[in-house]
Protein backbone atom coordinates (compact mmCIF):
# COMPACT_ATOMS: atom_id res chain seq x y z
CA UNK A 1 0.00 0.00 0.00
CA UNK A 2 1.29 3.18 -0.89
CA UNK A 3 -0.45 5.09 1.95
CA UNK A 4 0.18 5.76 6.11
CA UNK A 5 -2.93 4.61 7.74
CA UNK A 6 -5.06 6.95 10.02
CA UNK A 7 -8.43 7.58 12.11
CA UNK A 8 -11.15 10.01 10.93
CA UNK A 9 -13.25 10.23 13.23
CA UNK A 10 -16.71 11.60 12.74
CA UNK A 11 -19.01 12.62 15.86
CA UNK A 12 -22.25 14.17 15.66
CA UNK A 13 -26.26 13.50 16.54
CA UNK A 14 -28.24 11.45 14.74
CA UNK A 15 -29.03 12.57 11.76
CA UNK A 16 -26.56 15.23 11.25
CA UNK A 17 -24.55 13.65 8.15
CA UNK A 18 -22.49 11.55 9.75
CA UNK A 19 -22.87 8.53 7.74
CA UNK A 20 -23.48 10.26 4.17
CA UNK A 21 -20.27 12.11 4.59
CA UNK A 22 -17.94 9.35 5.39
CA UNK A 23 -19.50 7.82 2.14
CA UNK A 24 -18.42 11.05 0.44
CA UNK A 25 -14.89 10.53 1.66
CA UNK A 26 -14.75 7.08 1.33
CA UNK A 27 -15.48 7.80 -2.45
CA UNK A 28 -13.19 10.58 -2.57
CA UNK A 29 -10.13 8.56 -1.12
CA UNK A 30 -11.11 5.70 -3.76
CA UNK A 31 -10.52 8.35 -6.86
CA UNK A 32 -7.17 8.77 -5.28
CA UNK A 33 -6.20 5.74 -5.18
CA UNK A 34 -6.50 5.53 -1.62
CA UNK A 35 -7.79 2.72 0.88
CA UNK A 36 -10.15 3.32 2.99
CA UNK A 37 -12.87 1.35 5.18
CA UNK A 38 -15.54 2.44 7.19
CA UNK A 39 -16.90 1.48 10.60
CA UNK A 40 -19.89 2.90 11.10
CA UNK A 41 -21.97 2.40 14.93
CA UNK A 42 -25.36 1.44 13.65
CA UNK A 43 -23.82 -1.24 11.34
CA UNK A 44 -21.42 -2.52 13.86
CA UNK A 45 -24.01 -2.86 16.37
CA UNK A 46 -25.47 -5.45 14.23
CA UNK A 47 -22.38 -7.66 14.43
CA UNK A 48 -19.38 -6.78 16.66
CA UNK A 49 -21.52 -4.91 19.06
CA UNK A 50 -24.85 -6.81 18.72
CA UNK A 51 -24.45 -6.94 22.64
CA UNK A 52 -24.60 -3.56 23.42
CA UNK A 53 -27.30 -0.77 24.08
CA UNK A 54 -27.45 2.59 24.51
CA UNK A 55 -26.42 3.42 28.25
CA UNK A 56 -23.66 5.39 28.98
CA UNK A 57 -21.33 2.31 29.33
CA UNK A 58 -22.32 0.89 26.60
CA UNK A 59 -21.96 3.38 24.21
CA UNK A 60 -18.68 3.70 25.96
CA UNK A 61 -18.09 0.06 25.37
CA UNK A 62 -19.17 0.27 21.72
CA UNK A 63 -16.86 3.61 21.05
CA UNK A 64 -13.53 1.34 22.79
CA UNK A 65 -13.82 -1.41 20.27
CA UNK A 66 -14.76 0.78 17.71
CA UNK A 67 -11.21 2.51 18.33
CA UNK A 68 -9.05 -0.63 18.65
CA UNK A 69 -10.73 -1.68 15.56
CA UNK A 70 -10.01 1.25 13.95
CA UNK A 71 -6.26 1.05 15.07
CA UNK A 72 -5.87 -2.20 13.80
CA UNK A 73 -6.99 -0.54 10.23
CA UNK A 74 -4.80 2.16 10.75
CA UNK A 75 -1.58 -0.17 11.59
CA UNK A 76 -2.39 -1.78 8.24
CA UNK A 77 -2.36 1.38 6.27
CA UNK A 78 -6.17 1.65 5.80
CA UNK A 79 -7.55 5.24 6.48
CA UNK A 80 -10.07 4.50 8.80
CA UNK A 81 -13.23 6.36 9.03
CA UNK A 82 -15.13 5.55 12.19
CA UNK A 83 -18.84 7.13 12.30
CA UNK A 84 -20.77 7.17 15.21
CA UNK A 85 -22.97 9.60 17.40
CA UNK A 86 -19.90 9.08 19.97
CA UNK A 87 -21.56 11.58 22.58
CA UNK A 88 -18.88 11.61 25.40
CA UNK A 89 -15.62 13.99 25.62
CA UNK A 90 -13.53 10.90 27.54
CA UNK A 91 -14.78 8.19 24.96
CA UNK A 92 -13.44 9.74 21.88
CA UNK A 93 -10.27 10.92 23.92
CA UNK A 94 -9.34 7.29 24.56
CA UNK A 95 -9.50 6.92 20.93
CA UNK A 96 -6.97 9.37 20.58
CA UNK A 97 -4.91 8.15 22.70
CA UNK A 98 -4.35 4.90 20.96
CA UNK A 99 -2.52 6.77 18.15
CA UNK A 100 0.95 8.31 17.36
CA UNK A 101 -0.04 12.12 17.68
CA UNK A 102 -1.34 13.85 14.25
CA UNK A 103 -3.21 9.86 13.12
CA UNK A 104 -6.71 11.09 14.74
CA UNK A 105 -8.62 13.45 12.61
CA UNK A 106 -11.75 14.03 14.69
CA UNK A 107 -14.80 16.04 12.59
CA UNK A 108 -17.50 17.09 14.45
CA UNK A 109 -20.52 17.51 12.19
CA UNK A 110 -22.01 21.12 13.81
CA UNK A 111 -25.79 20.34 13.11
CA UNK A 112 -28.55 21.95 15.28
CA UNK A 113 -30.97 19.66 16.97
CA UNK A 114 -33.76 20.95 15.40
CA UNK A 115 -32.17 20.38 11.61
CA UNK A 116 -31.32 17.15 12.67
CA UNK A 117 -34.81 16.44 14.45
CA UNK A 118 -36.80 17.97 11.18
CA UNK A 119 -34.63 15.68 8.73
CA UNK A 120 -35.47 12.47 11.39
CA UNK A 121 -34.33 10.02 8.23
CA UNK A 122 -35.92 7.00 10.52
CA UNK A 123 -38.04 8.76 12.59
CA UNK A 124 -36.37 8.20 15.75
CA UNK A 125 -36.82 11.17 16.87
CA UNK A 126 -40.06 11.19 16.65
CA UNK A 127 -40.45 8.18 18.57
CA UNK A 128 -38.20 9.43 21.62
CA UNK A 129 -40.20 12.77 21.88
CA UNK A 130 -43.16 10.08 21.82
CA UNK A 131 -41.12 8.85 24.69
CA UNK A 132 -41.13 5.41 22.82
CA UNK A 133 -37.49 5.20 23.11
CA UNK A 134 -35.63 6.09 25.83
CA UNK A 135 -31.88 7.88 26.66
CA UNK A 136 -31.97 9.62 22.71
CA UNK A 137 -29.00 11.52 22.26
CA UNK A 138 -30.13 15.01 22.20
CA UNK A 139 -33.43 14.52 23.13
CA UNK A 140 -33.26 12.93 26.74
CA UNK A 141 -29.24 11.85 26.87
CA UNK A 142 -26.18 14.32 26.32
CA UNK A 143 -24.21 15.46 23.62
CA UNK A 144 -20.79 16.87 24.78
CA UNK A 145 -19.38 19.04 21.83
CA UNK A 146 -15.70 18.37 21.04
CA UNK A 147 -13.87 21.55 22.14
CA UNK A 148 -10.36 20.93 20.22
CA UNK A 149 -11.11 18.94 17.25
CA UNK A 150 -8.94 18.99 13.92
CA UNK A 151 -12.27 19.87 12.09
CA UNK A 152 -15.84 21.60 12.12
CA UNK A 153 -18.24 21.18 9.50
CA UNK A 154 -20.80 23.50 10.38
CA UNK A 155 -24.46 23.48 8.86
CA UNK A 156 -25.20 26.81 7.55
CA UNK A 157 -28.92 26.54 6.43
CA UNK A 158 -30.27 26.78 3.07
CA UNK A 159 -28.32 25.64 0.96
CA UNK A 160 -25.17 24.52 3.02
CA UNK A 161 -22.17 23.15 1.86
CA UNK A 162 -22.98 19.33 0.30
CA UNK A 163 -21.89 16.19 1.99
CA UNK A 164 -18.97 15.84 -1.41
CA UNK A 165 -17.96 19.58 -0.32
CA UNK A 166 -17.67 18.54 3.28
CA UNK A 167 -15.70 15.86 2.34
CA UNK A 168 -13.36 18.20 0.29
CA UNK A 169 -12.58 20.03 3.07
CA UNK A 170 -11.83 16.63 5.12
CA UNK A 171 -9.45 15.39 2.02
CA UNK A 172 -7.55 18.70 2.10
CA UNK A 173 -6.86 19.03 6.08
CA UNK A 174 -5.77 15.18 5.48
CA UNK A 175 -3.30 16.04 2.55
CA UNK A 176 -2.22 18.54 4.17
CA UNK A 177 -1.25 16.60 7.24
CA UNK A 178 1.31 14.32 4.81
CA UNK A 179 0.36 11.16 2.94
C1 LIG B 1 -28.93 7.56 19.93
C2 LIG B 1 -29.83 5.73 18.85
C3 LIG B 1 -30.50 5.37 20.01
C4 LIG B 1 -30.35 6.19 21.16
C5 LIG B 1 -30.98 3.90 18.51
N1 LIG B 1 -29.55 7.26 21.09
O1 LIG B 1 -29.22 7.79 13.18
P1 LIG B 1 -29.01 6.35 13.35
O2 LIG B 1 -30.01 5.75 14.44
O3 LIG B 1 -28.90 5.45 12.19
O4 LIG B 1 -27.75 6.20 14.21
C6 LIG B 1 -28.03 6.13 15.60
C7 LIG B 1 -27.36 4.90 16.08
C8 LIG B 1 -26.35 5.35 17.14
O5 LIG B 1 -25.36 4.39 17.28
P2 LIG B 1 -23.87 4.82 17.62
O6 LIG B 1 -23.12 3.54 17.72
O7 LIG B 1 -23.39 5.82 16.65
O8 LIG B 1 -24.05 5.52 19.05
S1 LIG B 1 -22.94 5.78 20.19
O9 LIG B 1 -21.75 6.33 19.53
O10 LIG B 1 -23.57 6.74 21.10
O11 LIG B 1 -22.65 4.50 20.85
C9 LIG B 1 -29.53 5.91 15.75
C10 LIG B 1 -29.67 4.63 16.54
O12 LIG B 1 -28.36 4.06 16.65
N2 LIG B 1 -30.14 4.79 17.91
N3 LIG B 1 -31.21 4.22 19.80
N4 LIG B 1 -30.98 5.90 22.32
N5 LIG B 1 -29.07 6.83 18.80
Amino acid sequence: LNQKGCVIWITGLSGSGKSTVACALSQSFHQRGKLSYILDGDNVRHGLNRDLGFKAEDRAENIRRIGEVAKLFACAGVICIASLISPYRRDRDACRALLPDGDFIEVFMDVPLQVCEARDPKGLYKLARAGKIKGFTGIDDPYERPLNCEIVLEHKGGDGASPSEMAEKVVSYWRRRGT
